[in-house]
């Protein structure tokens, strides 16, 4: 029995000299999106092929596109990326080693979905949506849209009333929203809707809904010249630096009440240059020059929260600045009416000129006691610009009469009186707020508070 077993054993290894190949490493049943790149490494192993028979790999199914990549003498790898057209398919992928005597065979499945169509960027981005270095909207999708769809699956309007164009590069992916002119109107709101009738190529709505807005132009205190945010000695060297420059107009009228309101954009074919020259053009009419150095005065240590930090000039000095502009700049101060910024902005000037200037009020000017809180007694200050008949009385919070400080004929100029905190009768005044009133010609007054704090 032993040597007819040895006998069954050895007869096939005599005539199967050539083993099938194997494979070691074989691509399993996946699921895929669309786009995405699919590959994966076979290698087939051959023992004992024989001389004069070489090993091959072979598709027997495969799907438009995959293609298989020989990367050494038995090793292949498969690559395949989806498109579109082979959303929702699936694919049986039969693969035959061969040696030229037998073959080894394996099959699996390659399954592709959707990949959902969204909004990759949308530029400029939130924090920078006040356009004003943007002529356009650029929506960026993470893939190609049906153009057919765009008309009305981006919906933008204009508060402006105005017809926003969507132009779509089917190279890029990109939706870019704008004005025919090429330019957008200024203080404008836009608003974008991306809606489910903007489909892909697969035909796969766009969802949920997206929607934005944005403003051509963003509320800031006119005098930040910087646009970094707050008013202060670091506008000085923007505006000497743009004085003289010219732009177009945010209206017809200069606005000296420098209030909060939206910065500019360039309007049709002008523009300021560069552009932040704008945010010098405080009272907004066109130029660089005397009235805006008032509202930065007028302004002076107000914040705003729309800047566009990037933008901000380091703080430099003044000295920076041209002398003659800086001698410019120093006498539109002495017109501006009088202010805390502007007493500042005129010393800083003078001071780099190696002038001092006087604060020459061209109104009455009730200013704030030192000290205050105080006690027992207070330093009450006021400029007249003419000569008056003045009358200064103090009042307690019921309106009653507490001591008159003075009554009488002034002088024009700067004046200061001291109250010692005795009321009418000589008494110490009680701890309390007090209101001082000054009045000039009996026609107008203007009133401020204290504490007196024992
Ligand atoms: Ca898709
Ligand atoms: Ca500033
Ligand atoms: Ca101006």
């Amino acid at each position: 029995m032993a040597s007819d077993e040895s006998q069954f054993v050895e007869y096939p290894l005599l005539i199967d000299i050539n083993q099938p190949p194997v494979f070691v490493i074989v691509c399993y049943d996946t699921t895929i999106s669309e786009g995405d790149p699919y590959s994966c490494e076979i290698t087939m192993i051959d023992p004992a092929n024989p001389v004069g028979y070489s090993t091959s790999l072979d598709f027997n199914h495969q799907p438009v596109g995959a293609i298989l990549n020989s990367t050494g003498p038995s090793t292949w790898s498969l690559e395949f990326t989806p498109d579109y057209t082979q959303v929702d398919s699936s694919f049986t992928v039969a693969l035959t080693g061969d040696d030229s005597f037998r073959q080894v065979s394996h099959s699996f499945m390659i399954s592709v979905i959707n990949r959902p169509l969204s909004v990759a960027s949308i530029d400029p981005v939130a924090v920078q949506r006040d356009l004003l270095t943007s002529e356009q909207i650029a929506i960026t999708f993470n893939e190609a849209v049906d153009p057919a769809t765009v008309p009305t699956g981006i919906i933008a309007t204009s508060s402006r009333g105005l017809t926003l164009r969507r132009t779509y590069d089917a190279e890029q992916y990109v939706v870019v929203v704008d004005h025919t002119s090429g330019a957008l109107a200024p203080l404008d709101t836009l608003a974008v809707t991306i809606n489910s009738n903007l489909l892909d190529l697969a035909g796969k709505p766009f969802s949920p809904a997206l929607q934005f807005s944005l403003r051509t132009g963003a509320d800031v205190y006119p005098g930040d010249a910087n646009n970094d945010g707050v008013v202060d000695e670091r506008d000085l060297l923007p505006m000497g630096r743009y004085w003289g420059n010219q732009g177009p107009p945010r209206s017809e009228t200069p606005d000296l009440q420098f209030v909060k309101s939206p910065a500019h954009v360039r309007a049709g074919l002008y523009s300021w240059s560069p552009y932040n020259v704008v945010y010098a053009d405080a009272d907004g009419n066109g130029q660089v020059e005397a009235n805006d150095i008032c509202g930065l005065g007028q302004n002076w240590l107000l914040t705003h929260s729309a800047a566009k930090q990037e933008t901000a000039e380091a703080a430099q000095a003044v000295e920076e600045i041209e002398t003659s502009v800086r001698q410019q700049m120093l006498a539109a101060a002495i017109e501006c009416p009088e202010s805390g910024g502007v007493q500042r902005l005129r010393d800083l000037l003078g001071a780099s000129l190696g002038v001092t200037v006087d604060p020459m009020p061209d109104r009455i000017e009730l200013y704030g006691n030192y000290p205050n809180p105080f006690n027992p007694s207070t330093t009450i200050s006021f400029f007249l610009p003419d000569a008056a008949l003045v009358h200064l009385e103090i009042f307690n919070l019921l309106g009653q009469s507490v001591s008159t400080l003075v009554d009488g004929r002034m002088n024009s100029g700067h004046h200061e009186v001291v109250w010692d905190g005795l009321d009418r009768s000589g008494g110490s005044a009680a701890s309390g707020v007090y209101v001082y009133r000054l009045q000039c010609d009996k026609d107008n007054f203007t009133t401020r508070r204290m504490i007196l704090l024992k």
